[in-house]
């Protein structure tokens, strides 16, 4: 059941591991701005299911905007500005994703951030992200900002090694996670979406993550 009094029990921000802070609700403000912005961004490049290296077809379903998007195929992963569905550029970084993610970023104590990609992922139930590093930026220098829209989630991190202790925390609606400096390359993954219907969202968990890809 949910807690009605979470908003007055849970902190607005906690420490997560070294690098890694959890912001609560940071998202919430700018949600009419979000929602409206993402409309447009999957009007020009609509969410598809990619397939892995390996050839398993991923079950949440991305889509990017920004100079780089994140693509999987049969040769590989990568950053490219063009998007093989359309065949065009990316949409632009709506100004409202940029603010947001560079408001979060300084908050995490990482001033300057100017994410070139933005990659988006939604889980609708049953959907999951198995365990996996970020790895395909050039730059690890650079945090990753990810902000949750939608159903609850379960996230896992663990340590710079596939195996080994793995700890979980929930991520709500409006959540904002940076993930900086030796928690950049921890192993990550998100837990099978559990069903349920969010009030704005409905049956769905989007995830926008950003990065510096260049
Ligand atoms: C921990 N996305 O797109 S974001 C991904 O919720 C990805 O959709 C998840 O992992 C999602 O690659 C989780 C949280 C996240 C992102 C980057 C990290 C956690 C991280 C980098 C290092 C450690
Ligand atoms: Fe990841």
């Amino acid at each position: 059941m949910d807690d009605l009094f979470a908003p007055l029990t849970t902190p607005r921000r906690e420490s997560l591991a070294e690098g890694a802070v959890l912001l609560r609700a940071r998202a919430l403000p700018f949600e009419t701005i979000l929602l409206a912005a993402l409309d447009a961004v999957i009007a020009a490049s609509p969410f598809r299911h990619m397939v892995t290296p390996g050839g398993y077809r991923m079950s949440v379903a991305m889509t990017n905007c920004g100079a780089a998007g994140w693509v999987s195929d049969r040769s590989g992963y990568r950053y490219d500005p063009i998007d093989p569905v359309t065949g065009r550029p990316w949409p632009a970084m709506p100004d409202g994703f940029l603010t947001l993610a560079r408001a979060a970023a300084d908050e995490g104590g990482y001033t300057d951030f100017r994410p070139d990609a933005c990659l988006i992922n939604r889980y609708e139930p049953g959907a999951r992200l198995s365990l996996h590093q970020d790895r395909n930026e050039r730059d690890f220098g650079h945090p990753i900002v990810s902000v949750s829209l939608g159903l609850p989630a379960t996230f896992q991190f663990g340590g710079l090694k596939r195996t080994g202790p793995v700890r979980k925390f929930r991520v709500l609606h409006g959540d904002i996670v940076v993930w900086g400096g030796s928690a950049r390359l921890r192993y990550h993954g998100v837990a099978a979406l559990k069903d349920g219907n969010h009030e704005t969202m409905g049956r769905q968990r989007i995830n926008l993550t950003f990065r510096v890809a260049r």
